[in-house]
């Protein structure tokens, strides 16, 4: 049921003339515009993209929180305590309203949580990655969240109604996260020589990794055209990757920082900065389990599951109360 396993049938996208009459009017009113609501008829595979696509921004969300949870303990002031852990329950929050997106499509919340766990789903690659000092907070906010608004903000105008007001709110938050990362960069980079160092091996850590959340390079990507033609994905990954680079590299000069690619060049004839492909080969190893920590992180997970188990029998067992008394009444 999920897209994960029914993979692309590597037919590409179907033109008009191999579409059914209702999916050629769903179609219509994906190019009209249209938002498409839960009731409303969809071609399985538009369903299946959703899930795929929505949960796994849910878990990767949830998951999210590990390496940023890592530093509340140990953030150096109370303030930044208090700004730290406002942050990482929003991202608690951004899970669960994707999740409940994701139930309007047909799927629980606990079957989904079970495909992450067994590994029929994905996380963000870049929650595979350790966060070894607090400048890695300020990264994780500038260089991470600065790449998840980029594409999350055309996710606003996506196809799917309960997806894209889940994103609306989502984008807002996500907004105050990446000025928090930059307030702590700034610090860190107008500081102390250490505090400076700290700051430009975060840089050096996180440049590449950011990168990589955009997803494979266009010609790698296996759903990018049948999603845009369906208007799940506005854009394609090379194009957010792009313009991620165009916005990020004047903030790293304005910090003093130094991005960590020596073909890095402002291209006067296309206006855009030109810049080093990451390690695909990295990529594609994390995806398939062996990044720095992905073991630890699925365990938190399964331990988070494993504990929360008694709180959802109990809530069962409460409905069923309920309903018993409600039908004896
Ligand atoms: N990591 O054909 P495409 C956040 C997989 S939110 C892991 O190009 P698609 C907030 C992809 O699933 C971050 N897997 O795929 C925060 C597919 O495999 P599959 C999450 C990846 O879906 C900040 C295969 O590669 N955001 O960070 C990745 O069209 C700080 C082929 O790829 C979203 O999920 C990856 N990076 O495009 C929280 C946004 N990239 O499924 C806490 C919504 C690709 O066939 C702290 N998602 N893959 O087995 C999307 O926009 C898309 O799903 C893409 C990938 C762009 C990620």
């Amino acid at each position: 049921m999920y897209a994960q396993m029914v993979k692309s049938t590597g037919l590409g996208v179907k033109s008009r003339d191999e579409m059914s009459p209702e999916e050629a009017r769903f179609q219509d009113r994906i190019d009209a515009g249209d938002k498409i609501e839960p009731k409303d008829w969809m071609p399985e595979g538009y369903r299946a993209t959703l899930i795929r696509q929505i949960a796994q921004h849910a878990h990767s969300e949830v998951v999210g929180q590990l390496p940023e949870g890592n530093w509340i303990t140990r953030a150096p002031t109370l303030e930044r305590k208090a700004i730290l852990l406002a942050k990482v329950q929003d991202e608690a929050g951004h899970g669960l309203y994707l999740y409940c997106a994701a139930e309007t499509l047909g799927v629980s919340r606990d079957e989904l949580t079970e495909a992450l766990l067994s590994g029929e789903m994905k996380y963000s690659s870049i929650f595979n990655y350790p966060t070894l000092s607090w400048a890695d907070i300020g990264a994780v906010g500038w260089l991470v969240d600065g790449a998840a608004i980029m594409n999350q903000v055309p996710l606003q105008r996506t196809s799917y109604g309960p997806y894209s007001r889940a994103m609306i709110r989502i984008c807002k938050e996500e907004s105050f996260h990446q000025r928090q990362g930059f307030d702590i960069m700034m610090k860190m980079a107008n500081g102390t020589e250490a505090q400076r160092r700290m700051a430009q091996d975060a840089v050096n850590r996180f440049w590449y990794p950011s990168l990589m959340m955009f997803g494979p390079s266009d010609k790698d990507s296996v759903h990018s055209a049948q999603s845009m033609a369906w208007k799940i994905k506005i854009n394609t990954n090379d194009e957010l990757r792009q313009k991620f680079v165009d916005q990020t590299v004047p903030q790293a000069h304005y910090l003093g920082l130094t991005i960590p690619d020596e073909a890095l060049a402002f291209n006067e004839d296309t206006g855009h900065w030109d810049y080093s492909e990451p390690d695909w080969s990295e990529f594609y190893a994390v995806l398939k389990g062996n990044g720095p920590c992905n073991d630890e992180r699925m365990a938190a997970r399964k331990t988070a599951w494993d504990d929360g188990q008694w709180v959802r029998d109990g809530l069962l067992a409460h409905a069923e109360k309920r309903a018993h008394r409600t039908a004896a009444e």
